[in-house]
């Protein structure tokens, strides 16, 4: 068989940065005697480094150089096209008991896991190097940051990690030489890249990863969804603090007054473009800038919230995305950037549907295959992602290194929903912001494999992500609320509502501005709303959609609750409730009983 990632040997002074930790080295020890590699490659995450892994996967057409005039220091990655987004039928949660996984997780048992996977990677890295990356989720300082070690086989996980998290020296040196110290061990294998022995395995009791068969970003990058949601979430609700699915992003008046939002969309439902909003002419003197993309540590400080963003770079959705619809990501993106599944134009540079101007009248697409407009294939997969440093986000917030985060305003919960949900509502207090989060449905798109389009409830965005029981994840929310004397408010939106012609009603992007307004205008008690069986609503007039060419029609659209779709919605409540098998929080049930009584007057 090819061995699809065969050995490198770095000069004297690279790949040589072996910690001093015992717990680490017995660790390490342990996996290259059962993976068997070639050699093993000690990160440092030094620029040395960088340029010796470029060089590297240049020559093993791991990456493929792109004009470095159009898109410096960028790189193209194609992924096998068997293996292009994560994959939610194997991912596993392998706790003890099938009760602690809960009923919206797979579970398997942790010891036949362990054995099966095991079994996979005995002498699965020989011919290979086997790196050892280092790296820290959160400000180094931070109350809140982990460390975690991740063992690969892939070139491309190592420089997908650079730019995601604090990579290198500064992991080892927080680490330090306690044996007993906590950090997540992963283990990454390519094997053979086939889904027929691809299974992305977490073992939280252990703080443990095991993902194999697998190079897409989401199953391999295991700071990401692995350690930051799903292992994240299981210890937080053990150490009382928030692992979850949000961006966060800072809005300041043009008086100076500042507030941080955090806000769960499920996958590919808008995080990236939320945080990196420009807002419209019309908001002239308003600011908003980005604390994170995609993920949400928060915890308790004197009875507020308090976000980090635990990455340290974007993964996210390229097509659609043009200096029309998120100029900040275009600029993010223009160097410094790995692009994967993207199209490949003739003159070295990147492409896919959505930028701005003219396609190109050929390329080759993210298959590796001749393209023209005319092909009835997509020239960049539909989850094509970049993967940029957020230092190259122009709208980055100067507190995104504080240690100890920025304190929450506003939680917003938010997905595709064509009907039913409105442009936006806020929920009447904490527990019943818990009941929106817990109840959100959206229609499933191609960041994860299978089909799209389909409504599912999808609680915080965290379906795919939370790593234990979903009833304790509810109650774990309520339990925080309790603790909070100055809670945030907490909101839905919807920017997906579609009319009549099967159009979106909303412009979103830089006009959800709009929303973010209102909700800032509630959280400093002076925006107008009127009392709703769903929560507080604004009337149109409680909008500023001064300068918006949008039909009065459609704003009436946007804000109306139909009563017939909501009494479908809050039976689908039910019936999703009692799914989960019993382990529905009381309080979530009242919640229910309380909306749907509100509807009765
Ligand atoms: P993940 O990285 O998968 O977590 O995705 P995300 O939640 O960050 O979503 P992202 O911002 O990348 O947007 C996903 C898709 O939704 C892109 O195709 C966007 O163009 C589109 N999108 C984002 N915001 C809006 C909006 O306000 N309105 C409309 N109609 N589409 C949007
Ligand atoms: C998501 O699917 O929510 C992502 C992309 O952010 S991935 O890292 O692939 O999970
Ligand atoms: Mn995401």
């Amino acid at each position: 068989m090819k061995n699809l990632a065969p050995a490198i040997f770095p000069p004297k002074g690279i790949g040589n940065a072996k910690p001093a930790n015992k717990a680490v080295l017995d660790w390490v020890h342990e996996i290259a005697t059962l993976t068997q590699p070639e050699n093993v490659f000690w990160c440092d995450g030094s620029e040395r480094e960088h340029d010796f892994l470029i060089a590297e996967s240049l020559g093993q057409n791991v990456l493929i150089e792109l004009n470095q005039k159009k898109v410096p220091h960028s790189y193209l990655h194609r992924s096998s096209p068997n293996d292009v987004a994560r994959v939610e039928q194997f991912t596993f949660v392998c706790t003890t008991t099938k009760q602690e996984a809960g009923p919206t997780n797979n579970w398997a048992d942790p010891t036949e896991t362990y054995a099966k996977l095991r079994e996979l990677l005995a002498g699965a890295m020989r011919g290979r190097t086997m790196f050892v990356i280092p790296y820290i989720m959160g400000p180094a300082d931070s109350p809140l940051a982990k460390i975690g070690f991740e063992i690969t086989d892939s070139k491309y996980v190592v420089l997908s990690l650079r730019i995601m998290t604090r990579m290198g020296e500064i992991a080892l040196k927080r680490l330090g030489n306690d044996p007993s110290a906590e950090w997540n061990r992963g283990v990454h294998s390519l094997l053979d890249v086939n889904p027929e022995r691809r299974f992305i395995c977490h073992f939280p009791q252990d703080n443990t990863i095991i993902s194999v068969g697998s190079g897409y970003g989401g199953n391999v990058l295991l700071s990401k969804k692995c350690l930051a949601l799903r292992i994240g979430s299981y210890l937080a609700r053990k150490q009382n603090w928030m692992a979850e699915h949000m961006l966060i992003l800072g809005v300041e008046s043009p008086e100076g007054r500042k507030h941080y939002v955090a806000a769960a969309f499920p996958s590919a439902c808008g995080k990236t473009n939320f945080a990196m909003l420009i807002p419209p002419e019309h908001f002239k003197g308003w600011k908003v800038t980005t604390i994170g993309d995609d993920i949400a540590w928060m915890r308790i400080r004197n009875g507020r919230l308090y976000a980090v963003n635990p990455e340290n770079g974007y993964f996210g959705v390229v097509p659609g995305t043009s200096y029309k619809s998120n100029p900040n990501a275009m600029r993010s993106i223009a160097h410094d950037t790995i692009y994967t599944n993207v199209a490949l134009t003739d003159d070295g540079d990147v492409w896919w549907e959505g930028k701005d101007g003219e396609p190109p009248a050929h390329a080759i697409d993210w298959r590796g295959n001749d393209w023209t407009p005319q092909s009835s294939e997509k020239a960049a997969h539909p989850n094509s992602r970049f993967t940029t440093p957020m230092g190259n986000n122009p709208a980055l917030d100067p507190d995104v290194e504080k240690n100890e985060g920025v304190p929450i305003s506003a939680i917003i919960f938010g997905g595709r929903r064509s009907d039913t949900a409105p442009l936006v509502y806020q929920a009447l207090d904490w527990n019943h912001g818990v009941y929106l989060g817990a109840t959100m449905a959206s229609e499933t798109t191609a960041a994860a494999t299978g089909a799209v389009g389909r409504v599912r409830r999808d609680p915080m965005a965290m379906l795919p992500f939370c790593g234990y029981n979903i009833g304790d994840y509810f109650q774990h929310w309520l339990d925080i609320g309790k603790q909070l004397t100055d809670p945030p408010l907490i909101f839905n939106v919807n920017w997906f509502r579609k009319g009549a012609d099967g159009k979106f009603l909303w412009p979103g992007f830089g006009e959800n501005m709009r929303v973010l307004k209102w909700i800032i205008d509630r959280c400093e008690q002076s925006g107008g709303a009127l009392k709703s069986p769903i929560g507080w609503l604004p009337s149109p007039h409680d909008l500023d959609l001064a300068e918006l060419d949008i039909d009065r029609n459609a704003v009436d659209e946007l804000l109306c609750i139909d009563h017939e779709e909501w009494q479908k919605e809050i039976a689908a409540h039910k019936e999703f409730f009692d799914s989960l098998g019993g382990v529905v929080p009381q309080e979530l049930q009242k919640q229910r009983e309380q909306l749907a009584e509100r509807f009765r007057f």
